[in-house]
C-alpha cells in the first residue's frame, strides 16, 4: 500500500511538473509591450528595426471607455525585444484638437516620418485625422499642418460622427501615396506628393461587415485591404491586383479576441517573415476593451496568396 501511495504521489508530481513547465508564463512573449496598456498597433519597417507606434490606453480599472491622450513608440530588431522611446507624439501637439489619440500610422518618405492619427476635433464637430512629421521614426512629432488632414464634414458616406478615424498609408510602387481610413464606411484618396494634402475626390469602398480599422499592404504581387469585421470584431480581408481595386472579399482572417472588443491589426513583412499584430485585453491584472495590450504571432500566405487564419497565442514569437 505504501509503495502504491508512493508510486502515485511520484505519478502526481510527475504530471504537476509538466503542466508547470507548459505554462511557464516566462515563455509567454504575448503581450509584447507590458510596461502599459497599449491599443491600435502600427508597424513601420525602417531599415533593420520595426517600429511599433501605438495609442496608450489610460482608462483605470472602472472607466469604461477609451481615456487616450497620446501616442508611444517602441523598437525591435528581433520582433522579440522591445525597446522603449520618450512618448513621440500627444492630442495637444495638434492645437486644433480636443481629445482622444485613437488609431494612427507612420510612414517613411524621403528620409520624414508621416504620422497620421485620429483625433476628435476641437471644433468641427466628430472626429477627424491630423498628421505630424519628423526626421526621425523616434520622433518628436510636430504637426504637419496646423489643421486637419481630413474632417467629418467632409465625407458623407455616413452620418456618424466617428466615420473619419483609423487612418492607414501605403505608398505604391510608383510613388504614388494612399490614404484609407473609416469606421462604418471605407474611405480613400490619394495624398499628393507632399504628404500633407488630399489629391482629388475621396472614394468608398464597399466591404462586408466593414467596422474600421483598414490595413493596407503588399505581398508578392498583391494588395491586402484587412479590416475589423463586425462588432465586437473579427479581422477580415479583401484581395486585389491594384491599390485601387476591385476588391475581392477572402474572409476572416483572425477570430474574435474575446477578452477584447477591437482587435486592430497590422501587417509586415521582416526579415523573411510575416507578422500579424493586433491588440487584445489579456494583459493581466485588469486588462479589457478600455485596457488593451499589443501582441504579435506569425502570419503564413498560401500558394495562392490567401492568408492562413491567424493563430493567437501566449508564446508569441519565440
Ligand atoms: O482606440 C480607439 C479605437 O478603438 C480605434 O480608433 C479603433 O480602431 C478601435 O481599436
Amino acid at each position: 500500500m505504501k509503495n502504491l501511495f508512493t508510486s502515485l504521489s511520484l505519478l502526481v508530481l510527475i504530471t504537476s511538473c509538466k503542466v508547470v513547465a507548459q505554462s511557464d508564463p516566462s515563455k509567454f512573449n504575448n503581450p509584447i509591450i507590458k510596461d502599459q496598456y497599449t491599443g491600435d498597433p502600427a508597424a513601420l519597417v525602417y531599415k533593420d528595426k520595426v517600429y511599433l507606434y501605438a495609442g496608450h490606453d489610460e482608462a483605470p480599472n472602472d472607466f469604461n471607455f477609451y481615456k487616450m491622450n497620446e501616442w508611444v513608440v517602441y523598437s525591435s530588431s528581433d520582433m522579440k525585444k522591445w525597446e522603449s522611446h520618450p512618448v513621440p507624439l500627444k492630442v495637444t501637439d495638434f492645437k486644433w484638437a480636443k481629445s482622444d489619440a485613437w488609431a494612427s500610422q507612420v510612414i517613411e518618405k524621403n528620409g520624414k516620418f508621416y504620422w497620421y492619427v485620429t483625433v476628435e476635433h476641437g471644433t468641427i464637430p466628430g472626429k477627424s485625422i491630423g498628421v505630424a512629421v519628423s526626421d526621425s521614426p523616434t520622433g518628436p512629432f510636430k504637426d504637419a499642418l496646423g489643421k486637419a488632414l481630413i474632417t467629418n464634414d467632409m465625407t458623407k458616406y455616413s452620418d456618424i460622427s466617428w466615420d473619419d478615424i483609423d487612418p492607414t498609408v501605403y505608398i505604391d510602387t510608383d510613388g504614388q501615396a494612399y490614404l484609407f481610413w473609416g469606421n462604418t464606411a471605407c474611405h480613400y484618396a490619394k495624398l499628393k506628393e507632399n504628404m500633407t494634402e488630399i489629391d482629388g475626390e475621396i472614394h468608398h469602398i464597399k466591404l462586408p461587415n466593414f467596422t474600421e480599422a483598414p490595413w493596407i499592404h503588399k505581398h508578392k504581387d498583391w494588395y491586402y485591404l484587412s479590416y475589423a469585421y463586425e462588432f465586437p470584431e473579427k479581422i477580415a480581408y479583401a484581395m486585389s491586383k491594384s491599390i485601387n481595386g476591385p476588391w475581392e472579399f477572402k474572409g476572416i482572417l483572425n477570430e474574435l479576441a474575446g477578452n477584447s472588443n477591437t482587435n486592430h491589426q497590422s501587417i509586415i513583412d521582416f526579415k523573411g517573415q510575416s507578422y500579424f499584430i493586433y491588440h487584445n485585453g489579456a494583459s493581466i491584472p485588469h486588462g479589457g476593451s478600455f485596457r488593451r495590450s499589443v501582441c504579435v504571432d506569425k502570419l503564413y500566405y498560401n500558394k495562392d496568396g490567401t492568408m492562413k487564419r491567424v493563430v493567437m497565442t501566449s508564446e508569441g514569437i519565440q
